[in-house]
Parts: C-alpha cells; sequence; structure tokens
C-alpha cells in the first residue's frame, strides 16, 4: 500500500492569516513527510462571494507563495491552481446533476452566508460544497484534513460517492470512486478574532484589527494585539468559558513562542495585560518573520513560483483527469473516437 493521500485547499479571498497558518498550512506541512500530499489555491471557490477581478490572480499568486514560505516542499508535494485543472469544473457539474438539492440547502455554511448577502446570493454559493467533493473525489484522496466548520461538507462528499455515483453507476466489487475520511488534526488550533473571542478570525472579517495576517509588519502586529480584546481579570488561563479571549490569547501565545500549553499557562498565570501583551507581540513576530523573509523572495523570484504551478498542475492534472474521464465513463458518456 502507498502513503495515504491528502488534499486541501485554502481560498485566495484575501490575505492569509494566523488561523490559515495555525489551523491547517502548518498541518499540511507535517503531513507531507508521510503522506502523498495535494495542496491547492481553491480560486474558483473564491468566487462564490462577490469578488474583485483585479486582485484574484494577485490573491492567487501570493497564497501560492505563502504555502511555500510556511514549508510546503513542491518535492514532497503537489501544489497547484484549482482553477488550471479543468477536470475540477467537469467534476463539478457531473456530480451537480445526481446531487439533490435539498442535500445543499441544509449546509449550514451555505445558510450562514447567504444571510449576509441577501437576494445577491449566487448558485455557486449553494453549490459549494459540490464543488469541494469534486476537489477531493478528483484526487482519489484518503483523507481531508477538515476543521469542525468542513465536517459536514466532506460528509456531503463521502454521500455523493457512495450513494449517488458508486450505488448507481458502479458496484461493490468496483467502485468508481474513494470514499475520503475526515482527517481530525491534532490540538484544537481554531484561532479566534482578535475583537471577539467567540468568533475566528477569518479574513472576510471587514474590521481588519481582529485578525493578524502572515505578511504584517511588525509595527501593526504590534498595534493590532495592544488593542485586542481583553477582559478586567489578572492572570492568564485556559479553559474558563467566561474568557474566551484570554483562552485564544493565552493558546496563540503556546503556539507563536513554541513553549507549549502547559509551560505557556505556567509562564503567564499571574501576568497583567500590561505585562503579556508585549510578550505576544515578540512571539508572533519572531514567529512570522522567517516567512515573511522566505515569502518575499519568491515574489521577488516569480520564475520560480511559476515553476512549481506549472509542475504541480500537470501532475494533478494527469491525476483528475484520469478520474474525471473514469466518472464519465461510469455515467455513459460517448468517448470520442
Ligand atoms: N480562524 C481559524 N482558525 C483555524 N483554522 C482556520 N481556517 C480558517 N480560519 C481559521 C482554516 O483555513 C483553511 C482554509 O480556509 P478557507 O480560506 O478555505 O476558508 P475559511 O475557513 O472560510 O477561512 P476564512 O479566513 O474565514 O475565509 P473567508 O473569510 O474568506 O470565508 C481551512 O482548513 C480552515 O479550517
Amino acid at each position: 500500500m502507498g502513503r495515504p493521500r491528502v488534499l486541501s485547499g485554502v481560498q485566495p479571498t484575501g490575505a492569509l492569516h494566523l488561523g490559515n497558518w495555525l489551523g491547517a498550512i502548518r498541518n499540511w506541512v507535517d503531513l507531507q513527510n508521510d503522506h502523498d500530499t495535494f495542496f491547492c489555491v481553491v480560486d474558483l471557490h473564491a468566487v462564490t462571494v462577490p469578488h474583485d477581478p483585479q486582485r484574484l490572480a494577485h490573491d492567487t499568486l501570493t497564497t501560492a507563495a505563502l504555502y511555500l514560505a510556511c514549508g510546503l516542499d513542491p518535492e514532497k508535494s503537489t501544489v497547484f491552481v484549482q482553477s488550471q485543472v479543468a477536470a475540477h469544473s467537469e467534476l463539478c457539474w457531473l456530480l451537480n446533476c445526481i446531487t439533490p438539492l435539498n442535500w445543499l440547502e441544509r449546509m449550514i455554511q451555505f445558510k450562514e452566508k447567504a444571510l449576509k448577502q441577501g437576494d445577491n446570493v449566487s448558485v455557486g454559493l449553494l453549490d459549494y460544497p459540490v464543488l469541494m467533493a469534486a476537489d477531493i473525489l478528483l484526487y482519489d484522496a484518503d483523507l481531508v484534513p477538515v476543521g469542525e466548520d468542513q465536517k459536514q461538507h466532506l460528509e456531503l462528499a463521502r454521500d455523493i460517492a457512495q450513494q449517488r455515483i458508486n450505488a448507481r453507476f458502479g458496484s461493490e466489487e468496483t467502485p468508481v470512486l474513494k470514499v475520503p475520511k475526515p482527517m481530525i488534526l491534532k490540538e484544537g488550533a481554531r484561532v479566534m478574532s482578535l475583537t471577539d473571542g467567540r468568533s475566528k478570525m477569518s479574513k472576510s472579517d471587514p474590521n481588519e484589527g481582529s485578525r493578524i495576517t502572515l505578511l504584517d509588519p511588525p509595527e501593526l502586529i504590534t498595534k493590532k494585539i495592544k488593542k485586542a480584546k481583553t477582559d478586567p481579570e489578572r492572570g492568564l488561563e485556559f479553559g474558563n468559558p467566561d474568557r474566551p479571549e484570554t483562552d485564544n490569547l493565552l493558546g496563540l501565545y503556546a503556539l507563536l513562542s513554541g513553549k507549549g500549553r502547559e509551560a505557556a499557562a505556567q509562564e503567564c498565570a499571574d501576568m497583567g495585560w500590561g505585562q503579556f501583551k508585549p510578550l505576544l507581540a515578540e512571539a508572533t513576530v519572531a514567529a512570522l518573520e522567517p516567512i515573511q523573509q522566505r515569502y518575499k523572495a519568491f515574489m521577488d523570484d516569480r520564475s520560480q513560483l511559476e515553476a512549481v504551478l506549472r509542475n504541480g498542475r500537470e501532475r494533478a492534472s494527469a491525476v483528475a483527469e484520469a478520474n474525471v474521464q473514469r466518472v464519465r465513463r461510469s455515467m455513459g458518456f460517448l468517448s470520442p473516437s
């Protein structure tokens, strides 16, 4: 048996932040040593909400550069741009035609995001989970790293593969698609907003002070942390449900300083905020400095980055094209002569 295959991606919907790094990309870097890893910049997903065409290509490139700067190694991982592999759109269409509408209407993320958009909500936003299913199923992924918010979408991908494709167009001995499993990630690195410890740090939060992006300069990091919401109590601790901001900031310190939760909790147990915040700012600046340096090198010499994406596209296309062909055949389409 080969190494289990893993697929994941981030949307180029704006500057990547600490949540994207600590909750996703940092884990991918570990996975690439003992898994067959495919990581894409999911730009087709990024246009399911209103987007700026002047920024999409730039954000796609910077997201890919950040993948590499955070430690994805193109020798070990296939790194590519989703829209450059046409099979994603094709499989999405095939899956659309066999996915019941009411499966999509009950998706929590759709309901939440649609609420914000009122009458302007696009068919693409409703269809987001089917495109995500296509992304995963195209590569015969064994495992998909998912946070709490994406579990429902992975369940849908499994149902589409099992109940709608394999049951109808395959057989038990020769399934058409591999049914992926969720990969539960180590220590819950769910990073919360700096301005509200109960909602997650997010690219689309209109308040820029709510997140630290991976490219924020040191002064801005210090300023955002200084303004971060706190509570009137002294001493930092984990697990107190009445102190979500404390839990979040101490968690960030534990991860970014590399000290771990126990040592961080001990160190900060009696600290006031005036002492803790500069410490957190210093740890954040130090953790991001090497990423920012590597990012600058990739953006200064685009040829290396472009070569990585070109190779990634070739490798990804070869796997994806073979799989979409298998689905086409199983559904009865006429093959080109
Ligand atoms: N705050 C977070 N804490 C931990 N993990 C997070 N992720 C995102 N935010 C946090 C993880 O990053 C990966 C990719 O995210 P995405 O860009 O595809 O979509 P998202 O989850 O919707 O991220 P954002 O920042 O909130 O984007 P917008 O605002 O554009 O919707 C996922 O693995 C996710 O779990």
